[in-house]
């Protein structure tokens, strides 16, 4: 699915992202990513939210582009993230758009033209993430910002028992990741979540004071997985 997703972006002009009202961090900081994805490909894209940008993710990349509305501008096509159905957005005039669904929650529901729901992940940015992968868009630091942000707010709690045996692909370089965070290395590569079995004792770090379960390993460790 995807390849469909990529597809009918590809075949488009003008987008609007969006996701849920209230947005949590994994429905701002996909979006955020998304809209710069699309950027990048060479789209017109623009974030727009019900409710705007929460105070706590306003100082993300691109946050002060995002258009709070209750209707949709003229588009070619909505991507709507972490959304079970068009009334979550609470966005008007979705009606007669092409819809695109990204979704990564179990309830997940095929209400759009395309629909890429992945229960597997542990947040939508990590289809975002592929997303832009298989678009060859590079994941320079503003939009790993974003997607680490998104991953954090759907994963930082969990203890490690309940974390899925792979790491998250999420990986990338970059200085002072984290709003909340910093990465002190500009060279670290920020991996979230990797089973410690997966690291050898010489790079396996413990987990952040914070208790939250993300570990910092050199590129040449990941790669060789
Ligand atoms: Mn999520």
């Amino acid at each position: 699915m995807l390849e469909r997703v990529l597809q009918e972006i590809r075949a488009r002009r003008r987008f609007v992202v969006t996701s849920h009202a209230r947005p949590d961090g994994d429905g701002i900081g996909s979006a955020l990513a998304c809209a710069q994805i699309l950027h990048v490909m060479g789209k017109d894209a623009e974030v727009v939210m019900h409710d705007g940008v929460p105070r706590i993710y306003q100082n993300l990349p691109f946050a002060d582009r995002v258009r709070q509305a209750d209707r949709v501008p003229p588009n070619d096509a909505v991507i709507l993230l972490e959304c079970d159905t068009v009334k979550r957005t609470l966005l008007d005039g979705l009606d007669n758009c092409f819809l695109i669904n990204i979704d990564h929650h179990a309830s997940g529901r095929n209400f759009a033209h395309v629909n890429w729901i992945d229960a597997t992940v542990m947040a939508t940015a990590e289809l975002v993430f592929r997303l832009a992968r298989l678009a060859c868009v590079p994941v320079d630091r503003d939009i790993a910002t974003c997607l680490y942000t998104a991953l954090m707010t759907d994963t930082g709690s969990r203890p490690d028992s309940r974390l899925p045996r792979r790491p998250v692909p999420v990986a990338t370089r970059f200085p002072n990741l984290s709003p909340q965070r910093k990465i002190r290395s500009e060279k670290a590569l920020v991996v979230t979540h990797i089973p410690c079995r997966r690291l050898d004792a010489s790079t396996c770090r413990p987990p952040d004071d914070s208790g939250r379960g993300w570990r910092s390993v050199p590129r040449s460790t990941v790669s060789a997985w």
